[in-house]
């Protein structure tokens, strides 16, 4: 349990303490005082397992709100390759970020034979836009199925270590098989073009209850980043990694 909900829990205690005595002396000014200022506010203290969020509470404090943006919203300053699939946005300290998320099949004799994946970081303005980050994987010249797609339960924005500058996290799959079978996965952390990365396969159902793949390599961006972007991309790894259906879908946990 993380101390501030300790603290809170104590002294919502301790306020109760107060009232049942009916200390005439403590004027109550005191008391609001020296008690946590709840950013929920409950009249009355929750059991921890109310306000349990989905995502761990040690890694809440440094989570930051974004917004998904229209593909059609993109601005025409943002120069990207292929079909826009998901774009994001939020503001920090550097001003307004974009990500987007493309793709791009390649064809030959009007199969599928590859997809690229494109994910682009661009702070903008009214001046244009200044490309921090781009980054490109995917599926080459593949005589099977091509599986490359975005992992959305991995997108995210932070600012884990405080500095103002927010850190955008997302994953991806990408395989070329003809059958079910674990998908290589990456998972990114990226704060001002800087580039963390997990990589590994996802653990897959193969039936009748056994599982396969959830291999992981932490590259040494992470080891030697900030403790808090390692804690966070191994929580979100842990999360992403799966069990996945054979049918492609993120089973829930919990
Ligand atoms: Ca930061």
């Amino acid at each position: 349990m993380p101390h501030t909900l300790l603290l809170f829990a104590a002294s919502a205690v301790l306020v109760a303490g107060c009232a049942e005595k009916k200390a005439p002396e403590t004027p109550p000014t005191e008391i609001k005082q020296t008690a946590p200022t709840p950013e929920r506010a409950p009249s009355t203290a929750p059991t921890p397992t109310d306000q349990t969020p989905s995502t761990p509470v040690p890694d809440s404090e440094g989570v930051k709100s974004f917004s998904a943006l229209a593909p059609s919203m993109v601005p025409t300053s943002v120069k990207t390759k292929g079909t826009v699939n998901h774009a994001i946005e939020w503001s920090d300290k550097q001003g307004r970020n974009i990500v987007t998320f493309t793709a791009i099949d390649k064809k030959t004799d009007g199969y599928v034979t590859g997809r690229r994946l494109h994910i682009y970081h661009d702070v903008v303005d009214r001046e244009g836009s200044r490309r921090l980050r781009v980054v490109k994987d995917g599926v080459n010249e593949c005589e099977f199925d091509v599986h490359a797609k975005i992992v959305k339960e991995a997108i995210g924005v932070t600012d884990l270590d405080g500095d103002g500058i927010n850190e955008v996290t997302f994953a991806y799959l990408t395989t070329c098989t003809s059958d079910v079978s674990p998908q290589t996965l990456k998972l990114l952390l990226m704060e001002d073009g800087a580039k963390y990365i997990i990589r590994g396969t996802n653990r897959i159902h193969m039936g009748e209850g056994q599982l396969d793949g959830g291999e992981k390599k932490v590259d040494p961006t992470v080891t030697k980043g900030p403790p808090a972007f390692a804690r966070h991309l191994e929580m979100l790894w842990n999360r992403v990694v799966g069990p996945w259906s054979p049918q492609g879908v993120l089973e829930k946990k919990r």
